[in-house]
């Protein structure tokens, strides 16, 4: 069966839901046959990534990699679901320069940070109000929203089956 490789550049806050949505978008695609992979930090940042921390430097180092891996992948004929922070925009644009126009896909998925730290479902948030996780995307490190995104997930009046359907839809529609 014919499909589109693409990469698929899931941005938002820590707790925002990214990898709660790739994942849906990973199941409904496997059941139309499709081939993917899914890049996030438990892959990444414990292997090819383990070398690097949060600081500013090293997250752009992380975007770089994750990009060009994706680039690969994606030129293996997959649909690559990338879900990192990826919190600045000048390696979002990195990452979208190495693709063909229609290739990539960037999906922001905006959960306001009072929401994700309301949330905290691992506790993060917590920890670093408390000094206890320095540079914290959100808390005391930026987090750059896109301003020029395929597509924006509202995970506030949206449950994730309905983002995930919305990010079918615009790959497959
Ligand atoms: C942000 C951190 C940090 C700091 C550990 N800041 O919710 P999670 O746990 O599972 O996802 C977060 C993940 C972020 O890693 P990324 O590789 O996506 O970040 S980036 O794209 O900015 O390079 C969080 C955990 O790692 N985590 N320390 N200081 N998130």
């Amino acid at each position: 069966k014919g499909q589109s490789p693409r990469c698929v550049w899931f941005t938002g806050l820590s707790g925002s839901g990214k990898s709660t949505i790739a994942n849906l978008v990973e199941k409904r695609l496997h059941a139309q046959g499709h081939h993917t992979y899914i890049l996030d930090g438990d892959n990444v940042r414990h292997g090819l990534n383990k070398d690097l921390g949060f600081t500013d430097e090293d997250r752009v180092e992380n975007i770089r990699r994750v990009a060009e891996v994706a680039k690969l992948m994606t030129d293996a004929g997959l649909i690559v679901l990338v879900s990192f922070i990826s919190p600045f925009r000048a390696e979002r644009r990195m990452a979208r320069e190495l693709f063909a126009p229609d290739e990539f896909v960037e999906v922001y998925v905006d959960t306001p940070l009072a929401v994700a730290e309301d949330r905290d479902v691992k506790g993060l948030y917590a920890k670093a109000r408390a000094g206890k996780i320095p540079n914290f995307t959100g808390i005391d490190s930026p987090y750059e929203a896109p301003e020029a995104p395929e597509l924006v997930l509202d995970t506030v009046s949206e449950d994730a089956e309905t983002l995930a359907q919305r990010v079918i839809d615009r790959l497959l529609g």
